[in-house]
């Protein structure tokens, strides 16, 4: 990554290579595994000025048993929290983005397209489209106070961006009201300056004027400390083209017409009753993920608004697919993916790599496999590249026998203020941050 707050690791997600035709796990002993881990534990020991001052987990905690599960500080009165934003550097000023606004969103839109997260090659970087940003940024109950900027005060130029979004995270038993933080970026020029410190700091105050104490986030980067560590996998839907632009390689002994024989996929979905979520299927999608979810450690506590505006799809942003019954018309499967394009970086023939992320995934009747293998064709005729997912909640009961192959790039998973005694094996997660 061309930003040096990187510890080791790589870039929150993504598009990274994968190896064709041999969706193995890469040797263990690889040299790149040895120097991962070797800077994983130099990480560990490396001081983290700012996150040791933070109610996270410290590494100086972890497998201490005898800490209590929970909030880590309690509240403070609302009349404590401070009333004034944290000071900037001179020549920077805090705006609130106003999403709404067409010019402030196209602002926002340009500063992540060239400064947002990139693979460890430099090779991709995540290009949400504006569209994306105004759903994710506005589910009911948002803050538009939570959309923070940094300008430089001359130009006006929007040069740093954080946002916090408000969720009901359930953790075991408990349903806390968190703030779900994305977005953390600084213009590649300002970076290194300390500034995503003050960044965090006044989406935290902000954050408590609201009354809310907790944050749930991922990052590529490793910090005081994960909850889980995910990885992400790969299924290649026009293998072609991700070999042309470097995303993935031949695999060893493999042709090019071999390797698009070994990913083509039927032309229609498998499963009947297999159709496009309406806005109709808002009550029975809700009762179906919640009572999928509340089998995870933690998992959004999701309620028919909820639904509505994170899975009813949405063009070119989020797809969603259930299965209704032929013969009793009950809804009983469900499949849903995400639209994050990445830019390609310096490459002749193609600028856009066109992705879905698997979202949320419930199967009570179609067996998983059948139902993602039914998400893949959809994804494959609506022209996406490559279909990404995590290894979270059941996943890795289809990735391999559907082809997916694991990446390079881990993402791991925080909460503020709140501790978890051990971390989580990644199905135990039932959350998937955007
Ligand atoms: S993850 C996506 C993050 N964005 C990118 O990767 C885009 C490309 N990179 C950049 O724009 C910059 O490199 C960023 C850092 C902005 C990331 N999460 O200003 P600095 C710590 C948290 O000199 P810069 C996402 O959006 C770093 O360890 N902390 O560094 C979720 C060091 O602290 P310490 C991070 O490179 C964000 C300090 O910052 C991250 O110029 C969740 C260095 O600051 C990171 N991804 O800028 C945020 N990267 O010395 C936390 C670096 O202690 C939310 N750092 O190690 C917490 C909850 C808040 C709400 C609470 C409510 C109750």
């Amino acid at each position: 990554m061309t930003d040096n707050n990187s510890p080791p690791g790589s870039p929150k997600v993504n598009p990274d290579h994968n190896s064709e035709a041999n969706p193995l796990p890469k040797d263990d002993s690889s040299l790149e595994n040895i120097v991962r881990r070797f800077q994983d534990s130099m990480s560990l020991a490396k001081k983290h000025k700012f996150w040791e001052t933070q109610p996270v987990g410290q590494f100086k905690d972890v497998g201490d048993t005898s800490l209590p599960e929970g909030p880590i500080e309690p509240p403070t009165p609302l009349s404590e929290v401070k009333q004034e934003p944290y000071n900037l550097p001179s020549p920077y000023e805090w705006t609130t983005c106003d999403m709404d606004s067409e010019e402030t969103c196209n602002e926002v839109y340009n500063l992540l397209k060239n400064n947002y997260v990139e693979d460890d090659e430099n090779m991709f970087r995540f290009n949400y489209s504006k569209e994306f940003l105004r759903w994710a940024l506005r589910p009911p109950g948002y803050y538009k106070s939570w959309h923070i900027g940094v300008r430089a005060k001359t130009s006006k130029k929007l040069v740093a961006f954080i946002t916090g979004v408000p969720a009901r995270i359930r953790v075991r038993d408990e349903v806390v009201k968190m703030a779900e933080i994305n977005f953390l970026c600084v213009h590649k020029k300002l970076r290194s300056k300390r500034l995503a410190p003050v960044m965090i700091k006044e989406v935290t105050r902000r954050v408590h004027l609201e009354n809310i104490w907790q944050a749930a986030y991922t990052a590529g980067v490793v910090l005081p400390t994960p909850i889980t560590t995910c990885q992400y996998w790969h299924r290649s839907l026009n293998p072609k083209k991700l070999i042309d632009v470097g995303f993935s390689r031949l695999g060893p002994r493999m042709t090019m017409s071999r390797t698009i024989k070994l990913y083509k996929l039927p032309d229609q979905p498998a499963t009947p009753g297999f159709r496009k979520m309406e806005l109709r299927d808002v009550p029975a999608v809700t009762r179906l993920l919640r009572n999928y979810l509340s089998q995870f450690v933690v998992s959004p506590d999701f309620d028919e608004n909820d639904v509505e505006h994170w899975l009813l799809p949405t063009e070119d942003v989020v797809d969603s697919y259930l299965v209704e019954s032929p013969r009793t018309h009950d809804i009983t499967d469900f499949c849903s993916f995400y639209t994050l394009p990445s830019s390609i970086l310096g490459n002749q023939n193609y600028s856009i790599l066109k992705a879905a992320y698997s979202y949320y995934n419930v199967s009570t009747k179609t067996p998983l496999l059948q139902l993602m293998n039914d998400a893949l064709i959809v994804a494959k005729k609506k022209d996406f590249d490559v279909f990404n997912a995590l290894d979270v909640m059941h996943n890795e009961s289809f990735l391999k026998e559907l082809k997916f192959g694991p990446g390079d790039g881990q993402l791991h998973y925080y909460l503020y203020n709140y501790r978890i005694r051990n971390a989580l094996r990644t199905s135990e997660l039932g959350l998937v941050l955007l």
